[in-house]
């Protein structure tokens, strides 16, 4: 390999910057996989007998699996599938089946640590133990005074990983408590233009199906997204209906062939980013062959064009440039102009573009036009992981109002998300930097006098936090140029997944913001994150506390707490409102203490005054609970100014049942009301029509009047009209080039969750994947001249990483295109990857930027 001066400078800029940063190169020259110590205590009973079976969810993927864990003399003994959870029926993948083993890697964080050596930052050195006492004075203390420095300096980052009442907890310490924007969770890389999709669209986040469709649909499409592997139990439930029935079509839309395509029909393999011009493709076919649903379209649909030509989010300050500051323009436009802005993609064309053969493109669009055939759209990271993520999110809508296919049993467009509680704790509680609990914005004045009512704040009190805060990659990069001087993060791993990690790890930047600011890592076992905090809190995890996490289906589940966390972890909220004791001592919210207000005596009343400690666990949760209730059920506060105004303000398009009925139901998915004395769920939403035809019931208009309509009302949207969105094709940020000539596309295998930092200290999984592997064609390979299993160095513009390569895994991509994994900590491939975003929903696309591979 030739080494330009360009390079040279830069691997001296690395080299330097992470001996500043402390780091080591380590990653990039010893990938090395990481045994578990030892295996982690059995936990399948084999001959044992639990005392008691509790009812719990999985913690890893948005299927949202009911598990029930064996308990035995209060230790997790066994695991297995919860018959009773109606998303999963007592089905599990391998993950779940071994849940119970995450509790018990060797290396658990047991007792908080404090950094003594900033200059050992970037590794696990340099940290004493501490009691908690010592180490909440301090976080609390560096807190005050950064916030009281510059309240801009100081960030939150939470996760689809956090419980609803932990997400709920953090929104209110930070935006009520701190009255700070900066909040954000890690969703912002994941359901980030699903949410921007859902609410451009439809003016409502929420799927409007559910796992049900998946036994009913004709055809299915999975528009980006390697179901076997990501979201296994619902891909068997789609591959059980395909074996239904000999009829039932499934087409695969993908930029590389995956586990997922092995059982499809169709598989349309295309150019990464030409997606968006397979769906207008569509769009324009049933407008040209005149199959499209005209009655649906008047009675339901808007037309609208929007900001074009937005150029990238690559630099600092796109989101003020001029591009950036009209992403989210549009206006109205006619059925005809509409149809004159599609005509452009004609399948020819779009074959040109997409390398999918045109018949595959007209075969897929018969499908849509087909007035009797039910067919659900799937897709998770490849549509929402794009820099026009929000408008691929936007065009699936399209192709589904346009076909009328939605809202109905079997049919409909279904965003599938990611983490366990995506839906549940980051969108619905609002754990971002915009947002406030059930839909609500900080930027609209109604929405501030709501929160307000509720969390009993003086009026006007949130008008401190109407602009909204960092959004995840400004984030970090202001960690990285200093200006964030305090951020703590919970539940996720920034330090290795975040894209360009570089960007904070000490490449683009020296790497000072990351060392000289005061960062707080909530975490159950040491991390790429954890090496770079001043202080580390252990956390319980999982059934080590009581929970509830909302998955992809709205449903929301409770786990049960089942055994003690290990040596001094703590369950994060309890860490929450310890700082927030301290942080707002001696502050006022009107005239109560600020703590009395967000979580003691004049709030939720979660605070044992007396041992000066948080009251029970369960009881912490159903508190904080009835009270996030009261956001989506406005008509149960005892206030009538609460109940107007919510009711004007739609949030009980959301409503949540009491707590406890959760439990007692094994799940519920929202809305959630009750009927003739019995709480019950809704399987479709905006579809209005009788139990009898499979409706299980229905909106909002109809609360109190069941069954009246027996059509659709998208009652949330404006003009209750839907928006079917022209977006036209815009090609990505980096394509490659004779200097970097591949695609990379980087995402999951089915073992490993994430960063690897719980299912690595499974045995039984890291034996099954020890290692992150460059899944590469032979044909590539053979140009490179490696053989399977020789080592290659993936290298971008930004960074490089050194990993094995096969041509026989699991994924086989085309030529042209590598994939890595990014669960391996030795093998950062987020060193490589662009952090350019979608410019409406700010999510950063890992699926493609441009890289050389060579033989190392
Ligand atoms: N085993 C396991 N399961 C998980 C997780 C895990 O870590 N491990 N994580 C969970 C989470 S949080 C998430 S977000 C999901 C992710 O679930 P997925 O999105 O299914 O998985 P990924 O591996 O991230 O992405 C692979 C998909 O991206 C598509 N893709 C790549 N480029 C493009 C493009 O330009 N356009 C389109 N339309 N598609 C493209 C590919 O075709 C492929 O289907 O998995 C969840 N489930
Ligand atoms: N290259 C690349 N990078 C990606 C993606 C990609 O496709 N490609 N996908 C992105 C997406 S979609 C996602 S969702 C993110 C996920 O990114 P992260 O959320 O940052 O990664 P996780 O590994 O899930 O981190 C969760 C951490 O929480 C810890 N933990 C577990 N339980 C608890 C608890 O109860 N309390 C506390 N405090 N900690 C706990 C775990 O040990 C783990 O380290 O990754 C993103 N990064
Ligand atoms: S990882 Fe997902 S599919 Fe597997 S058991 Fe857990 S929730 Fe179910
Ligand atoms: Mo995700």
């Amino acid at each position: 390999m030739e080494l330009t001066r360009r390079s040279l400078l830069k691997a001296a800029a690395i080299s330097s910057a992470m001996i500043a940063a402390g780091c080591t190169q380590k990653d990039v020259a010893t990938p090395e996989p990481k045994e578990p110590e030892k295996d982690p205590v059995e936990v399948e009973a084999q001959s044992i007998e639990p005392d008691e079976w509790k009812t719990s969810v999985c913690r890893y993927c948005g299927t949202g699996c009911g598990v029930l864990v064996g308990v035995k003399d209060k230790k997790v003994i066994a695991v297995k599938g919860d018959p009773d959870n109606r998303s999963s029926r007592g089905l599990n993948c391998i993950k779940g089946y071994y849940l119970g083993k995450i509790l018990f890697g060797k290396d658990r964080l047991t007792k908080p640590l404090i950094r003594e050596d900033n200059s050992k930052k970037g590794t696990m050195e340099g940290f004493r133990e501490a009691s908690w006492d010592e180490a909440l004075d301090l976080v609390a203390s560096k807190l005050r005074e950064a916030h009281d420095t510059d309240p801009n300096s100081i960030a939150f980052w939470g996760s689809g990983q956090q419980t609803i009442h932990e997400g709920y907890a953090s929104v209110k310490l930070w935006k009520a408590g701190l009255q700070n924007n900066n909040i954000d969770p890690n969703a912002r890389l994941c359901m980030a233009s699903a949410v921007t999709g859902f609410m451009s669209t439809f003016q409502s986040d929420e799927p409007m199906g559910c796992y049900d469709d998946l036994d009913m649909a004709d055809v299915f499409v999975t528009w980006g997204a390697n179901m076997a592997e990501m979201h296994p139990v619902l891909y068997s439930r789609l591959t059980a209906r395909k074996l239904s029935d000999p009829n039932v079509k499934h087409y695969d839309l993908t930029t590389y062939h995956t586990r997922t395509s092995e059982t499809a029909d169709h598989v349309m393999v295309f150019r990464p980013q030409t997606d968006l011009a397979i769906a207008n493709s569509i769009v324009n076919y049933l407008i040209e062959t005149d199959s499209y649903d005209k009655k649906f379209i008047e009675e339901h649909c808007q037309f609208k064009a929007g900001q074009e030509n937005l150029g990238h989010a690559m630099e600092d300050d796109y989101d003020t440039t001029e591009a950036g500051q009209k992403a989210n323009d549009s206006w109205s436009i006619t059925f005809d102009e509409f149809k004159e802005m599609v005509s452009k993609y004609t399948f020819e064309y779009v074959s040109e573009l997409s390398g999918v053969p045109a018949e595959d493109l007209e075969a897929l669009a018969k499908e849509f036009a087909d007035p009797n055939k039910k067919v659900m759209s799937t897709w998770t990271m490849g549509v929402n992981q794009h820099t026009r993520g929000t408008w691929m999110n936007n065009l699936i809508y399209d192709v589904h109002l346009m076909s009328g296919k939605i809202s109905q049993p079997g049919s409909g467009p279904f965003s599938l998300t990611g983490q366990p509680s995506a839906c549940g704790t980051a969108r619905e509680v609002g754990v971002f930097s915009h947002r406030l609990p059930a839909d609500l914005v900080v930027t609209n004045p109604d929405h501030r006098r709501f929160s307000e009512m509720i969390w009993n704040l003086p009026e006007g009190y949130l008008d401190a936090i109407e602009k909204p805060g960092y959004h995840t990659i400004q984030m970090f990069r202001e960690l990285g140029n200093g200006k964030v001087k305090f951020l703590w993060s919970m539940s996720n791993n920034w330090g290795q997944t975040l894209p360009k990690t570089n960007r904070f790890r000490g490449v683009d930047v020296d790497g000072k913001g990351v060392i000289d600011g005061f960062i707080v890592v909530s975490e159950v076992y040491p991390t790429r994150s954890t090496e770079m905090a001043n202080v580390v809190l252990p956390a319980a995890m999982w059934v080590e506390r009581e929970g509830m996490f909302g998955n992809a289906e709205r449903r929301n589940s409770i786990f049960e707490k089942c055994q003690e966390p290990p040596g001094e972890a703590k369950w994060d909220m309890w860490t929450m409102v310890q700082v927030a004791k301290r942080v707002l001592e001696g502050k006022k919210i009107g005239e109560h203490d600020s703590f009395d207000v967000v979580f003691g005596k004049y709030g939720p009343d979660i605070w044992d005054y007396e041992k000066n400690d948080l009251i029970d666990d369960h009881e912490v949760c159903v508190r904080l609970f009835e009270e996030y209730r009261l956001f989506s059920a406005p008509h149960t506060h005892p206030n009538p100014a609460v109940q107007e105004l919510g009711f004007k303000l739609k949030t009980s398009a959301k409503e949540l049942g009491p707590y406890e009925e959760y439990l007692k139901q094994h799940g519920m998915r929202w809305p959630v009301r009750e009927v003739d004395g019995k709480w019950m769920e809704t399987k479709w939403r905006y579809a209005h029509g009788k139990q009898e035809e499979g409706f299980d019931q229905v909106g909002v208009e109809t609360f109190g009047e069941v069954g009246k309509y027996k059509d659709v009302s998208f009652y949330k949207s404006n003009d209750k009209r839907p928006t079917i969105f022209f977006r036209p094709f815009e090609d990505a940020p980096e394509i490659p080039d004779e200097e970097y000539p591949f695609w990379l596309c980087t995402g999951r295998v089915l073992e490993h969750w994430h960063s690897g930092s719980m299912t690595r200290r499974v045995p039984e999984l890291h034996r099954a994947v020890p290692e992150a592997l460059c899944e590469i064609h032979p044909d590539d390979a053979a140009a490179i001249g490696i053989k399977d299993k020789d080592w290659v160095i993936v290298k971008s513009r930004r960074g490089e990483t050194k990993v094995k390569a096969t041509t026989t895994g699991r994924g086989k991509p085309p030529k042209g295109l590598v994939f890595v994994p990014f669960f391996a900590e030795e093998a950062l491939i987020n060193d490589t990857t662009l952090d350019a975003y979608c410019p409406i929903s700010k999510q950063p696309d890992y699926k493609k930027c441009a890289v050389k591979v060579i033989k190392a």
